[in-house]
């Protein structure tokens, strides 16, 4: 059975390649949790276990792990620092109850730390901050801690200062104690002597941080200011206080591809980041009352969990993994409240990486996983089913861009498109929907890369391959002036003939309706039994299009004249009458092509707003306004579809990395005469 308050569950957060997974890897080991150090660069990595990661050397995935440290607990989970998977460290940070932030030594703070700091002050975290690559060529700790100082409010309080840097870094002064730690291999510390030069920087410091963490409290301050000084005691318990309200971000600098400096980052997860105990209560609502509650993160309330994450795998099946919030989960069943429905369980796991392990119950702050349960998504609420409570759940980060998906070899679509829904349970990112009028399944992501790893995955994990390609645009086609045309289909030469025809008024419909059709025969020139043959004559031939091939749309036809023969005209012939009517009717009445208008709200720094809105302006964007949120603008926008297919990739390019958009589908619009007669050369050469 385990103590709360002997849990500890952290997510490392930080920008793609800032050593998350590195600095993963060198807890895990000098924990003693796996039997060697792997590395990302030759795939080894027990965190980056999925082969789309190893091949492209970048996580994709949060990997969740758990392991003891000095008797605590720890639940450590590895995400994601591309934007393409963001929402992986999104989710992953709902779980945590605080985080690690990496930052590299050599780059500093990048636009995308920015990203991560946001999850980590949204949810008020608890954070530490590891200064990674020390033994890098160029590492600088004091600018990158200037530089997140800078740019963020998280303040950083440095609590180990660096012996040398580079390939010289072998030890840090602890601030606290002054006393010199030297690295071991092993990750652990020994003491050793603070070099003489840097005796007064490390006193200076131990005074600054007094000063620091007497600020972040009103006891203390007035003991600072009367005392002059903290007594040990006070300044540690003041520590521990401030980084467990957030008002203090302690530093450390490691360099984890040597396991240098693991221990002090473990004693740090153990020492002072908080338990699920000294977090504050989850709150949910009741499902029928809808009233707020409370759960503290205690062992004995009721039980409640929420899922952040699922996984499919080949052979398993589907593993659903949450976080108990509140209570004891013990047995073989809950309630999901979100669906209503029981759900059923064998084995209850805790996650190592790739592997699980089975354990008997779980606790506040636990992450486990149990696998097969049939109704369970990513996001749902599971609970008692006579305490049920429901959790907001998760919004996942919007679909920016959309390819067509078909299987390489036909004989395979069936098990691509099983396989594929089987993984949007996976990754609430994904979306996959059918075109009615392309006919295409389209499979909508957060980015280029985001899709390119669906492809890999496919392929790797379930062996099959899929083909993706810019969307067909499904433009339409429609009239704007009106035009009365005739359309007379005659065959009367030899055997039975054929007769029909009829003379129809083609007018636009302004009232975004597909179609109307009026009987205006009098007097019987069309016997009332064909002139049904006429209206559907007309709408076959309207969902082949007149000028470039795309379904006609907004038509209002009034039928009101036409001749018949007693014995050739038929139904057949008054179909093809009207079609004929139709098309050249349409060729009179000014046929114009519309194409699909999406809105889009895009997200940018104050920077690059002018670029942004320069780049929509030649894509035919029209900016309808602007409005400023935090410390980014938002550009309100609208813009035909075709110049956005790629807009993702090239959003990023242009702000580096700083711009995020949304995007729907707004209204139907004329296509610009020019681009139209290219889309009407290409229909005809095709
Ligand atoms: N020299 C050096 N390289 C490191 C260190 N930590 C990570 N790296 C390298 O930096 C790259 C990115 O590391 P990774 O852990 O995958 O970063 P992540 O994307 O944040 O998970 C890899 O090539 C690592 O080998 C370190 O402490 N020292
Ligand atoms: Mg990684």
């Amino acid at each position: 059975m385990y103590d709360v308050k002997q849990i500890r569950n952290t997510v490392i957060l930080g920008h793609g390649n800032s050593g998350k997974t590195t600095l993963a890897e060198a807890l895990l080991f000098t924990a003693g949790a796996i039997k060697r150090l792997g590395k990302v660069d030759d795939g080894t990595a027990s965190m980056d276990f999925e082969e789309e990661e190893i091949k492209r050397q970048i996580s994709t995935s949060t990997a969740c792990n758990h392991f003891t440290w000095k008797k605590q607990q720890i639940f450590l989970s590895d995400t994601p620092g591309d934007d393409n998977f963001f929402n992986e460290a999104k989710f992953a940070s709902l779980m945590a109850d605080s985080a690690i932030l990496a930052v590299g030594s050599v780059l500093g703070v990048r636009n995308q730390t920015e990203h991560f700091v946001d999850l980590i002050q949204d949810r008020q975290l608890p954070c530490l901050i590891c200064i990674t690559k020390m033994d890098r060529e160029r590492a600088n700790f004091q600018k990158t801690v200037e530089e997140i100082k800078e740019a963020f409010q998280l303040n950083p309080v440095v609590l180990y200062l660096p012996i040398g840097q580079e390939n010289k870094f072998q030890g840090v002064v602890d601030i606290v104690n002054q006393q010199a730690l030297l690295f071991k291999k092993n990750g652990t510390m020994q003491q050793g002597e603070i070099p003489a030069d840097m005796i007064d920087e490390a006193a200076a410091r131990r005074e600054n941080m007094m000063e620091y963490v007497a600020e972040t409290d009103d006891d203390l301050i007035e003991i600072f200011l009367e005392e002059g000084e903290l007594s040990q005691e006070e300044l540690t318990t003041g520590l521990i206080a401030g980084v467990s309200q957030g008002k203090i971000a302690p530093v450390f600098p490691c360099s984890s591809l040597n396991n240098a400096g693991s221990s002090l980052v473990l004693d740090a997860i153990t020492d002072l980041l908080p338990s699920p105990a000294q977090r504050p209560a989850a709150i949910g609502t009741d499902p029928t009352t809808k009233d707020l509650i409370e759960r503290a993160g205690t062992a004995e309330a009721p039980f409640s969990a929420q899922v952040f994450k699922t996984m499919a795998d080949p052979f398993a099946g589907r593993l659903t993994i949450f976080r108990v919030m509140s209570g004891t989960l013990q047995g073989d069943s809950f309630y999901n409240s979100s669906k209503g429905a029981a759900e059923r369980f064998s084995h209850l796991f805790l996650m190592h990486g790739k592997e699980q392990k089975e354990v008997e119950s779980a606790v506040p702050g636990m992450i486990v996983a149990v696998a097969k349960l049939k109704e369970t998504e990513t996001g749902d609420t599971l609970c008692e089913q006579n305490a049920p409570i429901l959790y907001e759940r998760p919004e996942p980060m919007p679909w920016v861009i959309s390819y067509a998906v078909r299987a390489t070899n036909e004989k395979e679509e069936e098990k691509l498109f099983s396989v594929l829904t089987r993984l949007l349970d996976e990754d609430p990112t994904l979306k996959m929907t059918r075109e009615h009028q392309t006919h295409e399944v389209l499979i909508s992501g957060v980015g280029q890369v985001h899709l390119d790893a669906l492809k890999d995955k496919l392929q790797r994990k379930f062996s099959v391959e899929m083909e993706l390609a810019l969307p067909k645009i499904p433009y339409r086609e429609t009239l704007k002036a009106k035009a009365t045309a005739q359309g007379k289909h005659k065959k009367q030469s030899g055997g039975r003939g054929q007769y029909g025809d009829c003379t129809i008024e083609l007018e636009p419909l302004n009232n975004d309706e597909h179609f109307e059709f009026v009987d205006k025969i009098v007097g019987g020139v069309i016997p009332q039994q064909y002139r049904p043959a006429v209206e559907k004559g007309i709408l076959e031939a309207m969902e082949k299009g007149v000028i470039a091939g795309y379904p006609f749309e907004g038509l209002k036809v009034t039928l009101i004249d036409g001749s018949f023969h007693n014995v050739d005209s038929s139904e057949m012939a008054f179909k093809i009458a009207g079609s004929l009517a139709f098309k050249k009717g349409v060729i009179k009445a000014d046929p114009v092509l519309l194409e699909p208008i999406m809105e889009m709200e895009i997200r940018v720094d104050q920077d690059h707003v002018g670029d942004v809105m320069g780049d929509l302006n030649s894509r035919r964007g029209r900016v309808l306004g602007m409005d400023s949120a935090d410390k980014y603008e938002l550009v309100k926008a609208q813009v035909p579809q075709a110049e956005i297919q790629l807009y993702a990739p090239d959003l990023t390019s242009m702000t580096g990395g700083r711009g995020s958009f949304r995007v729907w589908f707004s209204h139907y619009e004329e296509v610009p005469a020019h681009i139209a007669e290219k889309i009407i050369a290409e229909h005809n050469a095709a």
